[in-house]
């Protein structure tokens, strides 16, 4: 009876065929450098990093604007950037909202490489809601939101971005841009561009010309409760099918599917429309929606529940990883 070869065997033969001098005519040799093989190193995501970066703009309290809170956030958020070696640009502006208060506002811009014409924008909102207008919402309408997840999640993953930007540098430009004034608009007459008064501001305004403007851009908003669902939202799917695909395969391959699930959800008018429509970058929006509730966004949403008790720290890592990962990946050409 035939004995089956052992796995030694085996080894043995892969080992021969393995070896350097297997099958090679040493005579017209011809040496095949293998491609080299850039290993891209990505930073490591903190995600206690940003849950502090979030604590401390809930500890100011509503950042509404006209309001001291606001403006002492603002102090502190350029002095971040500061501190993270960016290049900080103030844009200040007056906004009159649907209610006829004129906001003063200000777009907090950071940028790495302001030189670099191969440019990514990166953005959030920095505000926060003036009062609670869901239909979900219990008790006094009539009190600003804290905006924990609604504002603040957004804002931070970006600081820790920054952070990084700065200790492992990289040599395109990122734009990192917080919004003002996106979050006083209208949900119950819906009227139209109420919200997001900022990234129309600075979209008409641009603080980068021609060779500079971004490739495209990636918004952050509500990227930290628990449990975040983040299905392709339809504008970023119109606007910038290719770049909403490559993020999400990216993050599903990092693991992180149970975020970035594979479904699409109805059109917000967030900054990115305007992004889109006036500015004309590519821009998707990475935004909980939950199917289940009667807003369409998490219970908490535009509620006083808006505060640090519904924050997942692993959310704020998973979109921040994903981030961290399109933009080294972009740096070196393999996004
Ligand atoms: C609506 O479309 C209802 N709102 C604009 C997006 C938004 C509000 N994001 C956070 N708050
Ligand atoms: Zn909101």
């Amino acid at each position: 009876m035939l004995k089956r070869p052992s796995l030694l065997s085996y080894l043995l033969v892969l080992l021969i065929f393995l070896s350097p001098a297997c099958g090679a005519d040493d005579s017209s040799e011809t040496t095949v450098t293998p491609p080299a093989v850039k290993k891209i190193k990505v930073p490591r995501f903190e995600r206690d990093s940003a849950y502090a970066y979030l604590e401390t703009q809930v500890n100011f309290g509503p950042r509404v604007p006209n309001t001291e809170e606001h403006r002492q956030c603002k102090e502190w958020l350029v002095g971040q950037f500061k501190q993270f070696g960016a290049k900080v640009i103030e844009q200040d502006f007056q906004t009159t909202a649907y209610t006829g208060t004129v906001l003063n506002s200000t777009n907090i811009i950071a940028q790495y490489n302001p030189e670099a014409t191969k440019r990514v924008l990166l953005a959030a909102h920095w505000d926060s809601r003036p009062f609670a207008d869901s239909p979900l919402s219990e008790g006094p309408r009539n009190k600003a939101i804290l905006g924990a997840d609604d504002g603040g999640s957004g804002v931070a993953v970006l600081l820790e971005v920054a952070r990084l930007l700065n200790e492992t540098p990289i040599e395109m430009g990122v734009d990192i841009v917080l919004f003002d004034a996106e979050d006083y608009g209208d949900s119950d007459t819906h009227t139209p561009d109420s919200y997001a008064l900022g990234s129309q501001y600075w979209s008409r305004n641009m603080h980068l010309g021609g060779q500079q403007r971004p490739k495209y851009g990636i918004l952050l908003d509500m990227v930290g409760s628990n449990n975040a669902r983040f299905p392709k939202e339809y504008y970023s799917t119109q606007f910038a099918p290719r770049i909403v695909n490559k993020v999400w395969k990216l993050a599903q391959n990092m693991g992180y599917g149970n975020h970035f699930v594979d479904a699409t959800s109805g059109a917000i008018a967030d900054d990115h429309y305007y992004v889109n429509t006036i500015a004309r970058i590519p821009m998707i929006d990475i935004i909980n929606r939950q199917p289940g509730t009667q807003t369409g966004f998490g219970e908490y949403w535009h509620t006083h529940n808006d505060n640090m008790d519904i924050i997942d720290k692993r959310t704020l890592r998973a979109v921040g990883q994903v981030v961290l990962a399109v933009i080294y990946r972009e740096n070196n050409g393999e996004f």
